[in-house]
Parts: C-alpha cells; structure tokens; sequence
C-alpha cells in the first residue's frame, strides 16, 4: 500500500531530465550579483530536447524575484530531475556554485551534478579532488558533452570515457578525457538561442541587472535586454581576460574564433523581437574590419526588424561600422556603443589590451558618436599593474577630456582592476612585475565570501588613485540607495547617501535623493535643508 503511494506521488512529479541552474554571487540573503546565465545554457538546453530530453533553465536570482520563498529543495521536491547541471561561468559565482552543490546533495544525493563553464573548466582537477558533492566538469563548449553524458548516464553500465571534454572519478583518480568538441561552424550553424521557453520566466529574466542589490519585482527595469550570441573565441590577449586567445586554448581547446552564420543570428534576433525583447545585447567583436556587422545591420535593417542594440566594441570602431550603427538602431535612444580604453596612458594600453587604438582615434570616435546622438560609455580601469605616477595622472587628465566630448549623451565608468583565471596576468604575473601568488579555486571560493565584489590587484599604492577610488565607492552606495528608496526603505537608503555623501560631497544627485527619504520618512525640515544645499550647487535655480 505504501509502495502504491509513493508510486503515484512519483507519478504526479513533473519529469526534467535535465535541469541546468544558474546562480549569482549571494549578497547576505537580499540580492545577487553577476545575475546574468551564461548565453550557451539556453543552446545546450535546446540541444538535449532536439535529441528527446527534456530540459529546463533556472536562474536562481530570478525564481528570488518572483517568489521571495523559493528554494531549491522545494523545486525538487515537485520534480522528478535526471541530472543537474550547475553553470559555474563567472568564478564571482564560485562559492554561491559550491554551497548550492552541497544543499542539493543534501536532498537528493542521488542526482548526478555536472559544471560546466570558464571557471569549473579551469579548475576542473581541483573542484573534483575537493568537493564531493560535484559528479562531473564539463569542459569548454557544452552542447555534445552534455548530451553523450546523459546518454551514458541512461544505460546500466555507463562509460564515461566516451564523453567528450569530460572530467570524472574513476576510483578515487580523476580522469580527464580530451576536448575534442570544440564547436566550429557547422556546429554553431545548428545550434539555437531562441527556444525561450526553455528558461523559466524568461520575460522577468529580461529585466534584470548585472547587480540586484534587493530581489524585488519593483527593481525591475523596463529594457527588455537579450544577449546575443554572434559566435564564440577571440583572437587576441588583453593581460587581465579569461576569455582571450591562450584562456580559450586551456578551457575550450579553442584557436581563433567563429562567427553563426549572418541568417541564425537573424533568426534569434526576430525571434528575440518577436518574444518582446526591446534591446540586443552584443560582445562580440574579434574582427576590427567588422565586416561581417555590416552584413547583419544591413540584413537587419532590410528584414525591418526595430530593436535597439548595445555594442560592447574590442577594437575602435571606423566611420562605416558607426553611419551601419546609426542606420540600423540610431533611431532607439536607448541603443548604445561601449568602449574600454582602460586607460589614458596610451603604453598602458598597449600593454593590457590586444587591440590597440591611440586616444586621438578614440577621442574622433566619440565626437562621431555624439553628432550622431548615440549613447556611449566609456571603461576606465584602476589600479593597472604596472600604472606608474605619469599614467594615473595622465589618465585622470584623459577622463576630463573623454567626459567632455560625451557629454550629456554617455558616461565613463571607471572600474576596480580585476583578473581571471587563466589569463596572461594569471599564467605568467612575473612578466608583469606583479607578484601575486597564483589563485587556486579555494582562494575564489574564499575571496567572494567577503561582501566584496571585484577582487582588487595587489599591485600599487591605492591612495593615489584618490578620487576614482571615491567615486567608484559612492557609485555602488548610490545604487544601492536608490533600489531601496524604490521599494520604500527609506531609512536604510538614506544611510547608504549619507555613505556615498562621505567620498562625493556636494553631489547634486545623492543630495536630492537624502533630501526625497527624508521626505518619506516625515521629516519635512530636514528635507528641506537638504534640497536648499542641493540647490546651491546650481545658482541659476532661486530657492
Ligand atoms: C559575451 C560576454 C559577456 C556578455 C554576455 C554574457 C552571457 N550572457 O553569456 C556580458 C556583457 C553580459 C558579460 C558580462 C560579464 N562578463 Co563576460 N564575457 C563575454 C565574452 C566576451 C564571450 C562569452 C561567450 O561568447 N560565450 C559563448 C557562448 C555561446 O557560450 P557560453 O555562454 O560560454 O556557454 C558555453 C560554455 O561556457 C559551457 N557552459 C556554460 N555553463 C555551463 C553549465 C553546464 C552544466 C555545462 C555542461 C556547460 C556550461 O557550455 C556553453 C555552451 O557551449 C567572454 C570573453 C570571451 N571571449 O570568451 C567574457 C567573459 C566570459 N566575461 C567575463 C566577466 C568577468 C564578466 C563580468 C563578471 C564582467 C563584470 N565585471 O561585469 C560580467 C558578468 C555578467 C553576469 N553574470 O551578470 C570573464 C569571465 C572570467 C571568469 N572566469 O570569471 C570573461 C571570460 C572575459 C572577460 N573578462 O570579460 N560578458
Ligand atoms: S577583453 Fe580582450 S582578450 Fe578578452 S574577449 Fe575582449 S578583446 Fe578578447
């Protein structure tokens, strides 16, 4: 009798042979960071169910939106999953990835668990050696290698040794079998990244933000952003990038890079649109000819499809590729192109980006983009190994001159530095002067469990990056202040401007938002001194 019960609750249990999970960084309990899946989980989704499995997307940040209670261990309850694949992309994910094996083993430690991404990839031995809960790693490009894992894992006596880019136990050793699948074009030609319904609530996915610093519905924005994938690789090797041409060797045994075919990529575009999708996210430019651009904005164009587009540019891009940029999406205010110089002392450049462009070509650049009205933003990154008194300097200086010629239409950014895995600083500190001591995946594990977002270099004094150091610290407390004013707490948002007030005194827009809390929160007067000192800052207003 019991026997039958359990049968037939078994039954009532939706059956997913795959489940593939995205998770950000974890901040406290509230919100995430790095909420954005990998692009290829939705191919590699579509790829199982083309070959009769059932698979599903969930993103861990997203399921937090929609219902505040979700948890893991309940989805698992109402399903009846086969195996579970965990993205460990972005190693900010590290930690976050790790504890979620662990929740889950905890459950139902008889679901096999499988990651795949640039980081699992990387520290494939050491994530097997360390962490019981972790079955497999998939290795690079993921589509085939999932599928022929499944299949194995389908028949009584599975040989893993089949299976493409696979790294496993074989009685206590780890066994790593060679990366052969690296997808090339006829690979890419097949795939599909348009099989929305694939991700569970895929249209509150659009919505998001790299950084939700609260899950709330109410922090949702309205853009409506896909990112696109045009094609996979990259030819050069900027010092602090895991995914530049020797990284991509490591991981996915991948040289050069490779485009989809102009009409797929049209395909996902229409389809995206079609769904609702309002902007095309694009970072991916290995080609500074930027031929095969050209062809799709035209074809997009002919096609009729009105969308807005972000183009994220690796090299300068020349007076065709923007009047193309223009023609195709200049009508959309929110269509954007983004550059990162990083720095303003051009042999900085050259030495930490592999494609290199002088500050007068940039700077033509943007004067072109702000005639044509398009919204640009613009990288600078701090503190650059080997950054020398002159370099901060002359950047600094840079960032005047590049906030001037954007003006109104666009912003600079200035960043923390940073490294990945597997990149030159990474594989070779030494011929950078640094004298880091290479990061296991432990120390990632580790690093991200602090309330910390960007590791920082060790290198440099950091005083004397002085106000960029400020700024950057004000920008995360403003945005963090403005999330909670927009779902009414206060309180705690006008602790945050009064934080962001210590670096950026005087600053007009921190001073309106104190002023707007304070308002909420009853205090009429002290809104009002704030707002008189707000206006101060801008004469022409008579308070
Ligand atoms: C495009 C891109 C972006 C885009 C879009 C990303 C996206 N949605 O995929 C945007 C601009 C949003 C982006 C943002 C960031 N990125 Co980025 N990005 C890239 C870039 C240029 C290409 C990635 C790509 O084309 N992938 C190809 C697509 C189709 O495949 P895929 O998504 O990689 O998925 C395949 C495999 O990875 C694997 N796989 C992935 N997950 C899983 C899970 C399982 C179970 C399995 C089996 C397999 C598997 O199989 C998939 C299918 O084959 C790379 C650099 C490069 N040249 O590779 C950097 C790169 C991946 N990004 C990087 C970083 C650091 C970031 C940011 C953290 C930057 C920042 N500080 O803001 C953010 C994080 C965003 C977030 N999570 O919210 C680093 C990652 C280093 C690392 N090891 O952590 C890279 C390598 C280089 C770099 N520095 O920019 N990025
Ligand atoms: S940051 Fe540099 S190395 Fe990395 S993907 Fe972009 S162009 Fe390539």
């Amino acid at each position: 009798m019991t026997e039958v019960i359990a049968n037939t609750l078994r039954t009532q249990k939706e059956k997913l042979d795959c489940l593939l999970i995205h998770t950000p960084k974890s901040l406290g309990q509230e919100g995430g960071y790095a909420m954005i899946m990998a692009m290829g989980l939705l191919a590699m989704a579509d790829w199982l169910e083309q070959n009769g499995y059932s698979a599903l997307i969930l993103n861990l940040g997203v399921e937090k939106i929609v219902d505040a209670d979700f948890s893991i261990e309940h989805f698992l309850e109402h399903h009846d999953v086969g195996v579970i694949g965990i993205s460990l992309h972005w190693h900010f994910q590290s930690l976050d990835v790790i504890n979620l094996s662990k929740a889950i083993k905890a459950v139902r430690p008889e679901i096999p668990i499988v990651l795949g991404g640039y980081t699992a990839s990387f520290f494939a031995g050491e994530i097997l050696r360390n962490y019981a809960s972790i079955d497999f790693v998939v290795c690079g490009d993921g589509e085939v290698p999932l599928l022929n894992l499944l299949n194995q894992l389908g028949v009584s006596t599975p040989d893993f040794s089949q299976v493409p880019n696979l790294v496993w136990r074989c009685r206590g050793d780890i066994v790593r079998n060679q990366l052969t699948y690296v997808a090339g074009p006829d690979d890419m030609a097949q795939l599909n990244f348009s099989n929305f319904e694939l991700i569970k609530h895929f249209s509150t996915y659009t919505r998001i933000f790299l950084f939700m610093p609260y899950y709330s519905n109410d922090l949702l924005n309205d853009s409506k952003t896909f990112f696109l994938c045009v094609g996979r690789g990259c030819p050069v090797s900027c010092s602090f990038c895991g995914g530049g041409r020797p990284a991509q060797k490591i991981i996915f045994g991948r040289q050069g890079f490779v485009f989809r075919p102009i009409e797929r990529v049209l395909e996902t575009v229409r389809d995206a649109v079609e769904a609702g999708i309002k902007m095309v996210y694009v970072c991916f430019d290995p080609d500074p000819v930027k031929e095969y651009y050209l062809e799709l904005f035209k074809a997009i164009r002919q096609k009729k499809i009105n969308v807005a587009m972000t183009f994220e540019c690796w090299s300068l891009p020349d007076t065709e590729f923007l009047r193309a940029f223009v023609s195709t999406f200049g009508n959309h205010r929110e269509s954007k192109i983004v550059l990162s110089p990083d720095s303003g002392a051009e042999r900085q450049r050259k030495q930490h980006r592999g494609f290199f462009y002088t500050n007068k070509n940039l700077l033509a650049v943007l004067r072109q983009l702000r005639s044509d009205n398009i919204f640009t933003e613009v990288y600078f990154t701090y503190p650059l190994p080997g950054d020398t008194l002159n370099d901060i300097e002359e950047t600094d200086r840079f960032i005047c001159t590049v906030e001037q010629e954007i003006g109104e239409r666009g912003h600079v950014i200035i960043q923390d530095f940073g490294y990945d895995p597997g990149s030159p600083l990474y594989l070779h500190p030494e011929s950078f002067n640094l004298q880091a001591s290479v990061p296991t995946f432990a120390n990632y594990c580790r690093r991200h469990d602090e309330d910390q977002l960007i590791p920082t270099s060790s290198s440099g004094d950091m005083e004397i990056y002085g106000h960029w150091i400020q700024r950057s610290k004000a920008a995360v407390a403003m945005s963090r202040a403005k999330a909670l004013s927009r779902i009414n707490r206060h309180e705690e948002a006008a602790n945050y401007v009064r934080e962001a007030l210590k670096s950026i005194p005087g600053d007009w827009d921190a001073l309106m938002l104190l002023g707007s809390c304070l308002e909420q929160l009853g205090k009429p007067e002290r809104a009002r001194l704030v707002y008189r000192e707000a206006m101060r800052l801008y004469p022409s207003i008579v308070v």
